[in-house]
């Protein structure tokens, strides 16, 4: 079906016009070498925006995660993160299984942040029974938590905790230019002070693959020797990195009207008999909706997709949308009526007469 509205992801926006038209015609060479100058030009260009000595292109944002964990820490140290982060509940626990990193997960706050008390406390004394702490780890914006956006004072005050222990810090920015887009900052005031910062150039930027890790230059050297080991190391990633140039210049500047469609969209959610959301952990473009019994999050996504509608499913009870800029209001509008229609379906005429009669 051509005319599917795809809210599972950020990750579904497809490619724009001029993005193609940058792939098919990018310079290309040997990244496995360092030798494609599309990407060099891309990861010099990632790094100046994120404010950092240099940058990385990897596969994938989860890959990302994991070289710079790698690049960061010594083998069986300790890391520190949200117990709700990605990396934490969505990444196979690859820096356990393959970095040797145990996870030290502290309580993730509504909006995703992390009390610098927990983190504090979570932070190994020297004792031979115990792992080192390695790396301290945020998440800017928290998916999990609804896209939720992390302070500029917040961020600062952990890294500072952190650097005050000789712990560095990664920061998962994954979505770092919505943050930035809500705070109304620079995305690279986030990044200051985290030692490596990975962002997606495939989620609400819309290239079709790839993500980016910005550090100093000798932990990006690190990274990138990690990457090669992963098996990440690309050779013609200039056909992939020609899109991510095209992003970084023109797609940062517009996602606040992605941000303004998933309010519009969670305040049509809001309205329905048997969805609660959370208006408030709605800040960017990503819009969780628990689903109250007869209604559930399975039944649901099955009647949408039969609709030509996909939103994902976050357990029994749960189901998230995305907006990206390939969604319009009137893609909303769409959402919203075949809604109303699933819950007089689904929910039987408890929920249809709704609270508001
Ligand atoms: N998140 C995906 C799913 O894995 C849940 C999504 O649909 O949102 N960090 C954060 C904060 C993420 O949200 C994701 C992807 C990643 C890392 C991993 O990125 P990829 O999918 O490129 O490996």
């Amino acid at each position: 079906m051509t005319d599917v509205i795809d809210l599972r992801g950020d990750w579904a926006a497809p490619p724009t016009p001029a993005m193609r038209r940058a792939m098919a015609e990018a310079e290309v060479g040997d990244d496995n070498s360092h030798e494609d100058p599309t990407v060099i030009r891309l990861e010099e260009r990632a790094a100046e925006i994120l404010g950092k000595e240099a940058a990385l292109f990897v596969p994938s944002g989860t890959m990302g995660n994991l070289v710079s964990i790698l690049a960061l820490t010594e083998y069986g140290t300790e890391i520190i993160l949200g117990d709700r982060s990605h990396a934490y509940v969505y990444e196979v626990g690859s820096a356990a299984v393959i970095g040797g990193h145990p996870y030290r997960p502290v309580p993730n706050d509504r909006f995703g942040g992390l009390n610098p008390r927990d983190v504090e406390s979570a932070i190994r004394p020297p004792n031979i029974h115990f792992p080192r702490t390695g790396l301290l780890m945020l998440e800017n914006t928290h998916n999990l938590c609804g896209g939720t956006v992390l302070s500029v004072e917040l961020t600062r005050q952990l890294c500072a905790l952190a650097h005050a222990h000789g712990i560095p810090v990664h920061l998962d920015g994954s979505r770092i230019f919505n943050a930035a887009a809500a705070l109304g900052v620079p995305a690279a005031e986030l990044a200051q002070d985290a030692d490596t910062v990975m962002f997606c150039l495939s989620k609400g930027l819309a290239v079709p693959v790839g993500s980016m890790v910005c550090g100093s230059a000798e932990v990006i050297e690190r990274a990138r020797q990690k990457r090669k080991l992963l098996g990440g190391a690309m050779r013609q990633a200039g056909v992939l990195a020609a899109a991510g140039l095209v992003a970084l210049e023109q797609m940062i500047d517009r996602l606040p009207e992605d941000h303004a469609t998933a309010r519009y969209l969670a305040e049509g959610l809001a309205l329905l008999p048997g969805f609660v959301v959370d208006l408030e952990t709605v800040q960017t473009n990503i819009v969780f909706c628990t689903l109250e019994p007869p209604l559930s999050a399975e039944a649901v996504a099955a009647a949408l997709r039969d609709a030509g509608i996909r939103c994902s499913v976050f357990g029994a009870q749960q189901i998230r949308f995305v907006t990206h800029y390939a969604i319009t209001r009137a893609h909303i509008d769409r959402v919203l009526s075949a809604l109303q229609q699933i819950v007089c379906e689904l929910g039987g005429t408890r929920l249809a007469v709704g609270p508001n009669g």
